[in-house]
């Protein structure tokens, strides 16, 4: 049995699980901590060596220039995108009209929160010290000092080629371990899927259940029309092809609620299963595991509709567009982390003077949100991958999808 069924079965069984058990499957919790873990820890190696090969072997400065370009439109524009479709969806729904809810009282430190600013977050980009950046695991950081590295690597030319050798190596352990740890995918996703089943009982659920309905239907809508047609005109291949291929990616992110913490199992999907080569997918993803959020974009639209009309208030053209920029430049200052979008939210509340505390209102389902938001995520991080190397003309469509 292939890992896409097995991770599958393991999705489905921890549902079920989670619904006969309750809270008393959280006991299984620590086998989803494990497998959270030991992807984590090879986040930072794995994506140093791999973007280091991948800038280094372009070799063309230009075609890097290119792909930078190309991979930040289509993000900023597929994340302009999911807002409106958000807030589309929220309002022919009405989450927020006559809705009974408790305010959950833990959120005062998340309106706490400090957001970065934009121009904060790029001047963050910046490792002072890249080696704090590795341990810190801060990926805006060691993009930039394998970007430099690599480019580096391209001009010393022959002498550095020892440098370029290393880095290849270390690329293919990280890879192989990649691969290794995925064997523990099934069980990880039942110990990270099933406590959270188990929680959240249909008390907690159903008077949020549209807010939430509203949240799945736009990011369904958001992958189908805008990943699909983009996968096909770019990429030229099937819809189907690219979801089933993106699958396990998708599995992982929905369990771990983090766009960061699924990176390994993205890279491994886009280029064993979508055949993206590594210089384009060891770029264009761990910039979009931190900067491209249109799952989080959506969160954003629906809930603010959700708390506007939970409060009564109308929301003007020209708040909607406030949202809409936001959101868009909120969005790349917030990490790929479980719960970023809770804390980006009240920033874009703020924004349009809407009540912070509004979010207290949804802060105790977040974790569901989260859970579709950061699946919507990755999957537009790998759509990203296969609209830019289709456009390089670097897609090996030739070869057939692997069912790793
Ligand atoms: N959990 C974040 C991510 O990893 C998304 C969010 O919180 O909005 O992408």
């Amino acid at each position: 049995m292939n890992l896409i069924t097995q991770i599958f079965i393991a999705f489905l069984l921890a549902i079920i699980l989670g619904i006969i058990f309750n809270e008393s499957i959280s006991v299984i919790a620590p086998l989803g901590d494990l497998f959270l873990r030991l992807i984590k820890f090879i986040i930072a190696p794995l994506i140093l060596s791999t973007l280091v090969v991948g800038v280094s072997s372009t070799g063309d400065p230009k075609q890097l220039g290119r792909i930078g370009l190309k991979t930040i439109s289509y993000y900023l524009l597929t994340t302009a995108v999911a807002i409106i479709i958000g807030l589309g969806v929220a309002f022919l729904l009405s989450p927020g009209k006559g809705v009974d809810v408790s305010v959950s009282d833990d959120t005062a430190e998340v309106a706490d929160q400090q957001q970065q600013s934009v121009v904060d977050t790029f001047l963050n980009i910046i490792p002072e010290n890249p080696f704090d950046a590795l341990a810190s695991g801060n990926i805006l950081q060691i993009i930039f000092f394998a970007l430099f590295i690599g480019l580096a690597i391209t001009f010393v030319g022959e002498k550095a080629q020892p440098v370029y050798r290393f880095f290849d190596a270390f690329a293919e352990v990280m890879y192989k371990i990649t691969a290794i740890i995925m064997y523990v995918a099934p069980i990880g996703i039942l110990g990270l899927v099933a406590p959270v089943i188990g929680e959240y009982g249909l008390s907690v659920l159903l008077p949020l259940l549209k807010v939430i309905l509203a949240a799945v239907i736009a990011c369904i809508l958001h992958a189908v029309l805008v990943y699909s047609s983009a996968v096909k005109i770019y990429g030229k291949i099937s819809p189907l092809s690219f979801f089933k291929g993106i699958s396990p990616a998708a599995l992982v992110a929905f369990s771990t609620a983090s766009s960061a913490g699924t990176l390994p199992v993205t890279l491994k999907n886009t280029q064993e299963n979508l055949c993206v080569p590594n210089k384009i997918s060891s770029f264009v993803l761990p910039l979009g595991a931190t900067i491209n959020m249109d799952g989080t974009a959506i969160y954003q639209g629906t809930a603010v509709v959700f708390i506007a009309q939970f409060y009564g208030l109308d929301l003007s053209f020209i708040q909607l567009l406030t949202v809409v920029v936001t959101t868009v430049l909120a969005s790349i200052g917030t990490a790929g982390v479980p719960g970023a979008g809770l804390i980006m939210l009240t920033m874009v509340l703020s924004s349009v003077n809407m009540p912070v505390e509004g979010i207290a209102l949804i802060a105790g389902v977040d974790r569901i949100l989260d859970m579709f938001r950061t699946t919507l995520n990755v999957v537009g991080d790998a759509s990203a991958t296969v609209v830019v190397a289709g456009s390089e003309k670097e897609l090996r469509v030739d070869e057939p999808l692997k069912d790793s």
